[in-house]
């Protein structure tokens, strides 16, 4: 069956509300794209918005289905129906025990029965049904709970193949459910961060995206700059008015917006740490303790350790979880002078590794101090990057703060850093270090996030939130000499910008693409 997208009512062809401007909206060329702007930027808008907007609703008119569930036997599983009209299909290959049709199907109704090819009953399942008003993606959907043979699913998914169904695209439910205006692009793009989510923490800040947290804080900023906007564009609009500007004014709740936008791209670095994890190397002279702390991080003896300078020749990796977040360990060939080809290249791959790193784990064997070859491998390491140096083998010594003194002093020039004190070998100080390194990451003392609101953990809402950012920054002068068209076009693009990471002025290319990640059934 083709596929064809239907409007409801007129679309709206004249649009007089004065910040609607994007290109081409009045055009008769008027695409998808620019249609799902309208729709959306009415419910952003908020009152405003509505002066142009007719009451439209857009919708496909086939009906998919697809398996929610993964391949493989299991004890059941689910399958997805959506689109309009889709209950007649129920009609057709759905008894109820007593075997009879329902009579009258209803929404958000649970029944038991049989799915029926022609005569035969495929399986017994339990049916569910949600109306377009309270379902998902906004159509008319039902699902079925089956057994979990791949081949009973198989067969019921013929079934309704052959009832008018097709199969769904990846992410046409989410698809579907952001053109229908139920959810926003951010709050789609957070559907595949909370099924992918491997750690406590990035599963909340995936659900917190998911209920609306980016979209709210978006479209927060988004209301003040429209507010800005219009009462600039009425000074251009109306110079006969004799509206006197407060300038003061207006440079203040450009600031705020500005300072808004900063902390929202600040919570950057620590929203990709939630999703993506830390990469953190352990990196030293050899015979420090970097294996053994590596086994005790990990809790296995995955490395080998000896009292031998040069044990570890290569580099090993290992997945742990400190406090909620997932991190990449590497533990890597000890630093020395040497003309072995084998060992040099292993320090090389060490110092590759750290410089791609998140955080370095610098060891130092506490009971050796703090040596020239020490700080000259510290003053290598890049001063913008997270550092932790481990005084390890603390077991050996009476006491570690004079050499903790020493090295805060000559770490002063840096910004990000920490100093743990640690036995590996007895297994002490791992939760103090633990917690300099959730606290030199969030700049926090624990790794909560419940009290933050949005984190941006998406690059393509990093990259856009910069570029209006950038806006804000450049429409400053303008605003402040009077220089309004330049300040007005600043601000638009600015409001483009924000209303690209919501899905309101999105290209569809960009919009298909972004489904075009998620997996199937979802
Ligand atoms: N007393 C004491 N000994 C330790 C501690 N940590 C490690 N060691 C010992 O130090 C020696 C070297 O440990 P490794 O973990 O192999 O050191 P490394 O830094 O990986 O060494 P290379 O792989 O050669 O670079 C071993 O004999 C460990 O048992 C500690 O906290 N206290
Ligand atoms: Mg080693």
């Amino acid at each position: 069956m083709g596929r064809r997208i239907l409007r409801e009512k007129n679309p709206p062809h004249m649009c007089h509300f004065k910040n609607c401007h994007f290109r081409g909206a009045n055009s008769p060329r008027f695409t998808l794209t620019y249609y799902v702007i309208f729709r959306k930027m009415r419910s952003s808008l908020g009152t405003s918005g509505k002066s142009c907007m007719k009451q439209e609703r857009l919708y496909y008119e086939d009906v998919i289905c697809s398996k929610a569930t993964p391949s493989g036997a299991s004890a059941i599983a689910v399958i997805r129906v959506s689109g309009d009209n889709c209950w007649s299909i129920i009609d057709k290959i759905f008894l109820r025990k007593n075997r009879k049709k329902i009579e009258n199907i209803k929404s958000h109704k649970v029944y038991y029965g049989f799915i029926m090819d022609g005569k035969d009953a495929i399986d017994s399942v339990v049916l569910i049904t949600f109306g377009k008003d309270k379902s998902f993606t906004g159509e008319e959907s039902f699902e079925i709970d089956c057994h979990g043979s791949e081949l009973i699913s198989q067969m019921i998914i013929n079934i309704l193949l052959k009832n008018g169904a097709r199969l769904a695209d990846p992410g046409e439910y989410s698809k579907r459910a952001f053109l229908n205006g139920k959810i926003d692009l951010s709050e789609a793009e957070a559907i595949m961060d909370v099924v992918n989510a491997s750690t406590k923490q990035s599963a909340i800040v995936a659900s917190r995206q998911l209920n609306g947290a980016v979209r709210d804080e978006i479209n927060r900023i988004k209301d003040s700059v429209s507010t800005l906007l219009t009462a600039v564009e009425a000074l251009i609009d109306y110079p006969e008015e004799d509206i006197s500007p407060d300038v003061e004014e207006w440079m203040e709740s450009l600031a705020l917006i500005n300072s808004n936008l900063e902390s929202l791209l600040l919570s950057f670095e620590r929203g990709r740490f939630f999703r993506e994890g830390v990469r953190a190397t352990l990196i030293g002279k050899t015979n420090s303790g970097k294996s053994t702390i590596f086994n005790s991080l990990l809790n296995e003896d995955k490395a080998i350790v000896s009292d031998i300078h040069g044990t570890t020749r290569d580099y090993l990796d290992a997945i742990i979880n400190i406090k909620g977040f997932g991190v990449r360990l590497y533990d890597t060939a000890g630093l020395r002078y040497t003309t072995d080809p084998v060992e040099m290249e292993g320090t090389k791959r060490a110092v590759d590794l750290s410089q791609n790193s998140d955080v370095i784990l610098y060891v130092l064997d506490a009971s050796l101090g703090l040596s020239e070859e020490d700080k000259k491998n510290i003053m290598e390491i890049d001063k913008n990057k997270n550092l932790i140096v481990i005084l390890n083998k603390i077991d050996l010594i009476k006491s570690a703060s004079a050499l903790t003194d020493e090295i805060t002093d000559f770490l002063s020039i840096r910004k990000n850093f920490k100093i743990s004190e640690m036995s590996a070998k007895n297994r002490t100080g791992i939760e103090l270090f633990n917690n300099n390194f959730i606290s030199l990451l969030t700049n926090r003392q624990d790794a909560g996030i419940e009290h933050e609101s949005a984190v941006i953990t998406n690059e393509r809402h990093k990259n856009l939130l910069d570029k209006a950012h950038k806006n804000i920054i450049n429409s400053f002068p303008y605003l402040r000499d009077g220089i309004l068209d330049i300040a007005a076009f600043e601000l638009r693009e600015s409001l483009d910008r924000l209303g690209e990471i919501t899905g309101e002025v999105t290209r569809e290319d960009i919009i298909n693409k972004i489904f075009s990640n998620f997996c199937v059934g979802k």
